[in-house]
């Protein structure tokens, strides 16, 4: 496949915007020192809002060759939500992607799949490639085997968008994420390869074949090489682990 492989900070709630600056300057340095190629393996990092901004300044300043984006967008375009933040205002910082109905959206903040389906077409609308999550937790595994509730929740997170939108998919099963138990190769196969056909299914042959699917739960340098070896796995959401510095950067070196 032509599938460019993503691998993606979710940096969560840990680091402020002089720490960011600090990190993705060194993360630079790394990837230059490894003489990393941004066009076999695309590099993005989700700091918190707050340092979005900062990020914006360092990466256009040194053409970093560091993708960038939100942990979060609202699916309301501007008015009286307080504490929210809009898809045009991360257009407007050059974001690329918004991680769009995390786990821990889902079930800290009660997102619903009709309410991330929201959030996806906002994102799709300003230009903002959304990374739509998607997995079930171990009750739901038991309940109703491994793909059925992933691919029920990207069913209705692609209901309000057309064929021609640009997006990411990530499987995330909710047991791997910050557990240290992360999914096998094969399991992540299996649901991606299963969510694939829903993209088929909704948006058509081509959206299907060019869109990544990630795998996220538990990433680390030494299990990334194994989950990349998959046909319909294009790269990973990492978590805890792009938080260190040689861990995410050995990440990306993968392959090497
Ligand atoms: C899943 C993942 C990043 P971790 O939330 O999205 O986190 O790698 O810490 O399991």
């Amino acid at each position: 496949n032509t599938r460019t492989p993503l691998i993606a900070g979710n940096w969560k709630l840990n680091l402020d915007h002089l720490q960011a600056i600090a990190f993705v300057q060194k993360l630079a340095w790394s990837l230059s020192d490894a003489k990393h190629d941004p066009s076999t393996v695309e590099v993005a990092v989700f700091p918190p809002f707050t340092d979005i901004r900062s990020v914006q300044t360092l990466v256009a300043a040194d053409k970093l060759p560091i993708a960038y984006g939100a942990q979060d967008v609202s699916e309301h375009e501007s008015g009286a939500y307080t504490g929210e933040i809009s898809a045009t205002f991360l257009r407007a910082l050059e974001c690329g992607y918004v991680i769009v109905g995390h786990s821990e959206r889902r079930t800290l903040h009660n997102e619903t799949d009709e309410q991330i389906a929201g959030k996806v077409a906002a994102a799709v609308a300003q230009n903002v490639v959304p990374v739509i999550c998607v997995g079930e937790t171990s009750d739901d595994l038991e309940k109703h085997g491994p793909s059925a509730v992933p691919v029920a929740q990207l069913k209705v997170a692609l209901s309000k968008i057309s064929s021609t939108a640009d997006i990411v998919v990530a499987y995330e099963p909710v047991w791997a994420i910050g557990s240290g138990q992360a999914a096998t190769p094969e399991q992540a196969e299996n649901v991606a390869a299963a969510l694939r056909e829903v993209i088929r299914e909704t948006l058509g042959d081509d959206v299907a074949q060019k869109t990544r699917i990630l795998y996220g739960g538990s990433v680390k340098a030494n299990n990334i090489a194994g989950f990349m070896r998959e046909p319909n796995v294009d790269g990973a959401l990492v978590g805890g682990a792009s938080l260190d510095l040689n861990e995410f950067s050995s990440i990306v070196r993968y392959q090497k």
